[in-house]
């Protein structure tokens, strides 16, 4: 099946344009700083018969309409969550980045393996890009897969600077017939307490962390009970969204009976993990975090800020509801789904497949996505610590700034065993690596659900020299300090 795969999902509003195959295309060293210890020998280039592919990004100020609330606050465009950067597997991408806002900035390809100099992490792999200055990201995107991208400043991921980044697999026989990206999102910003006066807030709760568990029943409550996720997220936002839009007027899918489309799923959210069903369906998850699963088939399932799952579904005749429930919160992210003409179910309305969503713990890799078989050369434990009252998190009893990273020697097999000792649900994500989780058949994730008390070994390869982030996705809680650096020694 070749039809699907150059279907037009580049919406032109980010400006990627595939360049030139070969002449006119060599790279040059554009960075204008490099922090990173990434070798820079050999120069850039995509792998063999694969594109350079050139892009533009303008984050900056400005109003965006929710479907009919209206927000001020930042992006790279005006259409929140429907643009789509697109490349394929091994295809060099240099994308320049000319920062409008009145803000340093930063992007950081999320769960992409690229070289440490492209990470995005300022003060480690680069120097902020200050206001007004153009700065090029130029990096191979090796693997296939759902990925996204955003700042690695502040809490600017929680205004609206995030788009989808797809990597197709040029290989990939496809056996859909349609594509749906869906990206998932909680929204203050502009309309209710700012991001900056929330951290703030929780800021003067001039909490600490210690090591050792915390059994902390200081969590909003409402909802939570009863979830194995616990307390799954601090902040009430006053609106949940999918593609940027509210349940009032949202986003349409528009299919025929019979179709087989794939839905890649992308919580962009920086405070709520979603649970997510299509209504009068059953999905089967194919991919998580880019690699491939074990088909598992699910009527909804949970996702985590920072987590991306793929699935398959076959449409059936009608109007129905996808919906994108906030775990432990209140209000829902929603939008429709038709093939047919029945009426249309009433915006926000939710679905019984949301009972008993599966986890990432009964999903497997599949066996082309597995790590090669290795004992591990080293282990790291790791304890997740904090509290939400006064509100502190940390790793392995210390903030960022004040914490010991993580080593590794290049060529181990590095396991790392989290154990949350914390009453919160903490998604971990790793840069530059996507982890193994030996105690799921092997599948690969960058960023890992630890729930309340529980813990998960991920396993990785170091293969890609660098100094690495190693943080929790609730971007408040990464600010707070959860987070600390994977080395190579
Ligand atoms: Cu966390």
């Amino acid at each position: 099946m070749t039809t699907f795969a150059r279907r037009t999902l580049l919406l032109g509003g980010l400006g990627l344009a595939a360049g030139g195959f070969a002449a006119g295309c060599t790279p040059t060293a554009s960075h204008s700083v490099s922090m990173g210890s990434m070798p820079t020998a050999t120069p850039l280039a995509p792998t063999a018969g694969q594109r350079v592919v050139t892009g533009t990004l303008t984050p900056r100020p400005v109003t965006l309409d929710l479907g009919g609330p209206t927000a001020k606050t930042w992006a790279y465009g005006e259409t929140l969550g429907q643009e789509v950067f697109r490349a394929s597997a091994g295809d060099l991408l240099r994308i320049t980045v000319n920062n409008h806002l009145p803000a340093s900035t930063s992007v950081h390809w999320h769960g992409i393996r690229l070289r440490n100099a492209a990470d995005g992490v300022p003060g480690v792999t680069q120097q902020p890009i200050e206001p007004g200055q153009p700065y090029t990201y130029e990096f191979v995107a090796p693997d296939p897969g759902t990925y996204f991208f955003h700042p690695h400043s502040g809490l600017q991921i929680d205004r609206g600077l995030y788009a989808p980044l797809i990597i197709d697999d040029p290989h990939e026989p496809g056996g859909y017939d349609a594509e749906w990206i869906v990206v998932l999102d909680d929204w203050t910003d502009g309309i209710g307490t700012s991001p900056d006066d929330i951290l703030a807030a929780f800021k003067a709760q001039k909490g600490t962390v210690g090591t050792g568990m915390n059994h902390d029943m200081g969590g909003m409550g409402h909802g939570s009970m009863g979830s194995p996720l616990g307390d799954a997220g601090d902040i009430d936002y006053p609106h949940y969204l999918i593609n940027g839009r509210i349940p009032a007027a949202p986003t349409t899918f528009t299919g025929k009976p019979g179709q087989r489309i794939r839905i890649r799923f992308i919580n962009a959210g920086s405070d709520t993990i979603f649970r997510v069903a299509l209504g009068g369906h059953v999905m089967t998850i194919t991919h998580a975090d880019g690699y491939p699963t074990v088909p598992t088939q699910a009527r909804s399932f949970y996702i985590a800020m920072g987590e991306r799952y793929d699935v398959t579904v076959t449409l059936a005749d009608g109007a129905f509801p996808l919906v994108a429930r906030p775990e432990g919160k209140n209000g829902t992210a929603w939008a429709l789904v038709r093939t047919g003409s029945g009426t249309a179910p009433t915006p926000g309305v939710l679905v019984s497949e949301l009972d008993n969503p599966l986890d990432s713990r009964q999903l497997s890799a599949a066996a082309s996505a597995t790590l090669p078989s290795k004992t591990p050369d080293a282990t790291i434990d790791v304890q997740l610590n904090g509290q939400m009252t006064p509100y502190a998190w940390g790793i392995n009893g210390r903030i960022f700034g004040n914490d010991t990273p993580l080593s590794v020697k290049p060529g181990q097999r590095l396991r790392i065993r989290m154990s949350n000792m914390t009453m919160m649900s903490h998604p971990m994500h790793i840069h530059g690596h996507t982890w193994g989780l030996p105690s799921n058949g092997g599948l690969r994730k960058d960023t890992v659900l630890v729930m309340p008390m529980q813990s998960v070994t991920a396993d990785l390869q170091a293969d890609n020299p660098g100094t690495w982030m190693y943080h929790c996705h609730n971007i408040y809680h990464a600010e707070m300090g959860m987070m600390t650096s994977l080395v190579y020694a």
